[in-house]
């Protein structure tokens, strides 16, 4: 007798029906067989993450047919691929979306239930993949979702981190950083390809020599080679046949350790190589919009757009004589500048290896790379000192120093003796004591046809601000993506219960249509439908109030409004001032314990870069008001703070559903679009927010009437710090804000110390760079109407109905179907899973 109680022997199906068939006896026997045969365990001892692996090569099993045929599709028709590479892919947990998106979400939860397992549970042993930091990798994600939905041939490429973004604990309210083993237990996802592996150099030195036709050419000798193993996991598009692949490459020496000197008893020596080479593909860089400057991270970017390229190069002379075309084969497109230095590696590829001309070089280039910019903010832009490419990379840097000769030189002929402008487009900046710079920006838009921002608001800011020499130079290359986000993600799985309320008023087709959700506003009138909404609201409310609960021993009251900012933590995006006005209706409080107040609870989630001093105080003084607040017997409950930590995609599903009011309140001017004000929106939240972003699209979308909008505009913002901004002013003008601001300079929220907060409070009342203070007003304002528009459900439900089912534009299919028209040229591939 089996694990599972049945005879091996009366179990006549084939294998094939085991590892594919869908009826939900065969689903239960794949999963058991998977515990049993693969795991050695069966049901009288296996843990619940047993049954999550189970499960896990149920669901890929069921998913390998479709990859296959898809990769194989794409070769025999030599299709154009689309080809993401970005250091960041946020994907979340891949078990749920695999079964929603096979369309056997229901099946299988019945057939895990029906053995008596506990289904949330199963889902919730699976380690969240944290290999990003934020909206740059999350986005990443979204887009393989929508890419495989509208089967378009594409593939993810990027490193597979051994640790991924730190798990964040919350001690004593600072924030504490504990490493991220993700793949401790192995991952099931996962398809190891070491066939496919390439070689990597690095470092060296390089020399001129003569071909066999006598020509002068370059070589690069390098210092060392590291190996790039990939590893491949299926992306499935949702009820399509379409499975992409998400290729991670992993680092690993040549030789695993040294024989010579492990047999001349130097056994730290022996290993050294090794450790060096896989440090390559160790840990993802806790950064979001910050500046790293580190010699290990030029290394994991071109270490991973190196080998993607010499991948994409193999396929394409599979089917190809040369690669005077490689550019129908592979449209590359750039997330961010961190994958930049591709646009030289391909350039040293086709000129040094491939023997092309240089100019029929750099046309194939620029026709394969295009450019999106995630940040408007200087700091963030990335730059190596050329001391240290030219270390690294000693070709690369030759080769970039050629590329922009001959842009200059193109420059001089259309603006002559324009040497500011020169300065400006160079992609070598002189930095003084001949101290050059790499301006990788400006590298990918010289090497690239295609620049885009990701909304409106921010592209408009490109070419006016931060490119607006490029801008001006090549208006055409310009475009305007704003972004999306996936709704299978976030509405089906997030929120189950609204989506199962949209297919039963207007069927599934939302689903692959987000426009669909329209027809919804048919039912605004109805008192039941209106009703329901709100029980759906108030049972995802109540959920997140047990977890709260449960995880932070914090009491909430479902009745009060849920008001969440959960996002990277950044000064630019002023998570502060929703502390200074939490202090603010706290202080009303202590100065009339009666005062009528709407309840709220403020939620709070995001990490700090552990390098941003100024981050890390933020989240300590939302935990330090948070201990004041929620304690006090004044309060009576009315406020509470609660910082829920370490937020992740994940948890992100947990909170979107259940906020009633989305912070989006960023300077203008700063968040280049922001994805989670979308989340929030498509869930039924309301925005309170500035003219930032996507935000100002949302708002387009939603009707002015159903946002809250405050605070200055992005033009206002120029002009205030072009007159010389000064801070105090507000301090002096403004009672309530003094009070607030005193509050915490007191010492109040700190056991007396005054020193703790200084920083934050220093910053804004002598800087405030941004503008926390000139909003505060208007942002204290815009929360009463909050408050007024709360305590009339209806009004508000109905507001909340319309945020919902305008939000078809933030659907990444939107998003991802202009890219392909407009930048990539594709379209979409039938897969047959017939022979
Ligand atoms: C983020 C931007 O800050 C955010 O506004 C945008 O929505 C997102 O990219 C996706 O485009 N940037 C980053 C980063 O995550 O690391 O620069």
């Amino acid at each position: 007798t089996l694990a599972d109680g049945r005879e091996a022997l009366q179990c006549p199906t084939l294998v094939e029906d085991d590892r594919t068939g869908m009826s939900p006896e065969t689903l239960k026997r794949a999963f058991l067989d998977n515990l049993f045969y693969l795991q050695g365990v069966n049901r009288t001892n296996a843990s619940p993450y047993n049954y999550y692996v189970a499960l896990a090569y149920t669901v890929r099993d069921r998913l390998l047919r479709r990859f296959l045929k898809s990769t194989d599709t794409y070769k025999q028709e030599k299709v154009k691929l689309v080809c993401y590479f970005s250091a960041e892919f946020l994907m979340g947990r891949y078990l749920g979306n695999n079964l929603a998106n096979l369309g056997i979400y229901d099946l299988i939860k019945e057939m895990i239930e029906e053995l008596g397992l506990d289904f949330e549970e199963i889902i919730e042993q699976e380690p969240d993949p944290g290999l990003g930091n934020g909206g740059l990798g999350r986005l990443a994600a979204c887009f393989l979702d929508s890419l495989a939905s509208l089967e378009i041939p594409a593939i993810g490429y990027g490193i597979r981190y051994e640790f991924g973004i730190f798990h964040q604990m919350i001690q004593d309210g600072w924030q504490v950083e504990i490493p991220d083993n993700w793949l401790r237990f192995g991952n099931p996802w996962e398809l190891p390809r070491p066939d496919e592996s390439v070689e990597v150099k690095l470092g060296g030195r390089t020399e001129i020599y003569h071909d066999d036709k006598g020509q002068e050419r370059v070589q690069w000798l390098p210092e060392r080679r590291v190996l790039a193993i990939p590893h491949d996991t299926p992306v499935p598009g949702y009820k399509t046949n379409t499975v992409n692949a998400l290729r991670l490459w992993k680092a690993e020496a040549s030789e695993s350790f040294n024989f010579e000197a492990f047999n001349a008893g130097l056994y730290d020596q022996s290993v050294a190589e090794k450790m060096d080479a896989e440090t390559i593909s160790k840990v993802l860089y806790p950064n979001d919009n910050t500046p790293a400057g580190r010699e290990l991270r030029l290394a994991q970017q071109y270490f991973f757009v190196a080998a993607s390229l010499q991948d994409l190069i193999r396929i394409h002379l599979k089917s190809h004589k040369n690669l005077q075309n490689f550019h129908e084969t592979a449209a590359i497109q750039l997330n961010d500048t961190h994958p930049a230095i591709a646009i030289a590696e391909l350039m040293r590829l086709l000129v040094d290896e491939n023997g092309l001309e240089w100019s029929k070089a750099w046309a194939i280039t620029q026709k394969t790379f295009a450019y999106t910019n995630h940040t408007l903010l200087p700091e963030a832009l990335e730059r190596w000192s050329a001391d240290l490419l030219g270390k690294l990379l000693p070709r690369h840097l030759e080769i970039i120093y050629l590329i922009n000769h001959f842009f200059l030189e193109d420059v001089r002929t259309w603006f002559p003796d324009n040497e500011e402008l020169l300065g400006k487009l160079s992609i070598v900046e002189e930095a003084g004591w001949g101290n050059k710079q790499i301006r990788m920006a400006n590298l990918a838009c010289v090497g690239s046809h295609s620049i885009n921002g990701v909304a409106a608001l921010h592209t408009e800011l490109l070419q006016k601000d931060t490119l607006k020499e490029f801008a001006m130079l090549w208006p055409e290359k310009f475009y305007n993506k704003t972004n999306g986000v996936t709704p299978r993600r976030w509405i089906l799985l997030s929120n189950p219960q609204l989506s199962a309320l949209f297919t039963e008023k207007i069927g599934d087709d939302w689903l692959k249509d987000l426009k669909e959700l329209r027809k919804l506003e048919q039912y605004l009138d109805d008192p039941e439908f209106r009703q329901r909404w709100y029980e759906i609201k108030q049972a995802n409310k109540a959920d997140l109030a047990a977890y709260m609960l449960k995880t932070r021993n914090i009491e909430v009251d479902v009745n009060s409004i849920f008001d969440v900012q959960v996002k990277r933590i950044h000064e630019y995006k002023r998570q502060h001032l929703a502390v200074l006005h939490i202090i603010a209706l706290y202080n009303r409080i202590k100065q009339n314990p009666q005062i009528d107040i709407v309840p709220r609870t403020f939620i709070f989630g995001g990490k700090a870069a552990p390098g941003y001093f100024m981050a890390k105080l933020i989240i300590k003084l939302t935990n330090a008001v948070a201990e004041i607040v929620n304690k006090d017997p004044d309060v009576r409950g009315r406020l509470k703070v609660v910082f829920l930590p370490n937020f992740n995609v994940s948890l992100g599903q947990r909170i979107y559903p259940a906020a009633d009011l989305s912070e989006q309140i960023s300077t203008a001017g700063k968040e280049a679009s922001g994805t989670g004000n979308m989340k929030f929106a498509m869930n039924g939240s309301l925005t309170i927010g500035t003219l930032d972003g996507a935000n100002i699209e949302i708002r387009e979308e939603a009707g002015a009437e159903n946002f809250f909008l405050f605070g200055l505009t992005a033009g206002e913002v120029y002009a205030k710090k072009a007159h010389g901004y000064e801070p105090m002013s507000y301090y002096k003008n403004n009672r309530e804000l003094k009070g607030v601001i005193d509050r915490i300079k007191s010492g109040y929220f700190s056991h007396g110390d005054q020193e703790l907060f200084r920083p934050i409070v220093d910053s804004l009342l002598y800087d405030d760079q941004y503008m926390l203070l000139a909003d505060y007003q208007s942002y204290a304002d815009c929360q009463e109407q909050v408050s007024e528009a709360y305590r009339d459900r209806d009004k508000w439900t109905r507001m909340s109905i319309l945020n919902s089912v305008r939000m078809a534009k933030f659907s990444s299919d939107r998003t991802i179907w202009e890219y392909c028209q407009e930048i990539w040229k594709v379209n979409p591939v039938k897969i047959s899973l017939e022979d």
